[in-house]
């Protein structure tokens, strides 16, 4: 394997029309969740992958299930629970730049992760492990099992990459700076937006923002500045990489996996960090391009040709 991620994929519900929700009459059912974003976005690009989670042993679970094992992911730690249902959310697009995202996801089957649903082996035999700040902030248990499963990649020589992913709807502030400062401490690699590492840092400039993370335990830290690119920045070296023009922004939302998707592949193609943040840049970019958090990652062939393309 090359990347295993853990944590909660949803059904997503996106009305057919813009505006407020209640006046929607018909929806788009789509399946989206920062882990399996990234995995999905890893296995389009041609890498192993692999998704850990707990579905509901219900109609949207088995959905999920279906839709992520025929997107090439392994669904082999993917667990069902018979006593809780498969969480859902809706995004609705209030205006042409205005989205709002509503969950139904309490006490779902994968806030019900628990630490007996990582197995020390499969992570073992990873090079990367992934994990999210959504994780730990759906339950005490979830938070145990990212904790467990960061240990054991630990303890097997397992790169971790962490993204902040900061959910302010799933917990408080004072809760969610904690936790994610604590994972952020133990990861190798973190992939914070600009406002994330303001939230955990304060108003300070993107190097500083940057320097801090390392001064936390990370050995390299990847801020994404949006339409900008991203900074990135090591003991060895900082650069801005800059992000590739979008033609229209159809909808934000999975930007940052397909980021985190682009820049771990390139790593695992023997990149430097410069090429693979750019790769990151240009998987981030296509994404937004289309509806969906998945629909626009791009396999192999069309990546490098967007990329080609617009570097020139
Ligand atoms: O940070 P991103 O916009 O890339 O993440 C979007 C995902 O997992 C989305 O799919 C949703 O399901 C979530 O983040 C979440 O729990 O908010
Ligand atoms: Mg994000």
């Amino acid at each position: 394997m090359d990347v295993i991620t853990l944590g909660e994929t949803m059904v997503l519900l996106t009305p057919h029309s813009t505006g407020l929700m209640r006046y929607a009459d018909s929806f788009s059912t789509k399946v989206a969740g920062a882990e399996s974003n990234v995995a999905i976005g890893l296995a389009r690009l041609g890498h192993q992958t692999g998704w850990i989670s707990r579905l509901g042993n219900d109609e949207f679970g088995k959905k999920i299930y279906a839709f992520i094992r025929g997107e090439g992911v392994d669904v082999s730690r993917v667990t069902f629970d018979d006593s809780a249902n498969t969480g859902l959310f809706f995004k609705e697009k209030l205006a042409c730049d205005e989205w709002r995202v509503k969950y139904y996801r309490a006490d779902s089957a994968a806030s019900r992760m628990n630490t007996a649903d990582v197995d020390e082996l499969y992570i073992a035999d990873a090079k990367y492990l992934h994990v999210t700040g959504i994780t730990p902030a759906l339950s005490s248990s979830c938070y145990e099992t990212a904790l467990t499963a960061i240990d054991y990649a630990k303890k097997n020589g397992v790169k971790i990459v962490f993204d902040p992913n900061l959910r302010r709807k799933l917990w408080s502030d004072e809760e969610a700076k904690k936790v994610l400062l604590e994972l952020a401490s133990k990861a190798d690699i973190v992939l914070p937006g600009v406002d994330e590492a303001q939230f955990l840092f304060g108003k300070l400039e993107v190097e500083d923002l940057a320097q801090r993370f390392l001064d936390n335990g990370a050995s390299v830290v990847v801020m994404k500045l949006g339409k900008d690119g991203a900074y990135f920045s090591s003991k060895e070296t900082q650069q801005y990489v800059k992000g590739f023009p979008v033609s229209q922004v159809v909808d934000p939302i999975g930007a940052g996996d397909a980021f985190s998707a682009g820049l771990l592949s390139g790593l695992l193609d023997g990149k430097d960090l410069e090429q693979s943040v750019s790769r990151g840049n240009a998987v981030g970019a296509m994404v937004t391009m289309a509806d969906g958090d998945v629909e626009g990652l791009p396999e192999r062939d069309r990546l490098l040709h967007f990329m080609n393309n617009r570097m020139k």
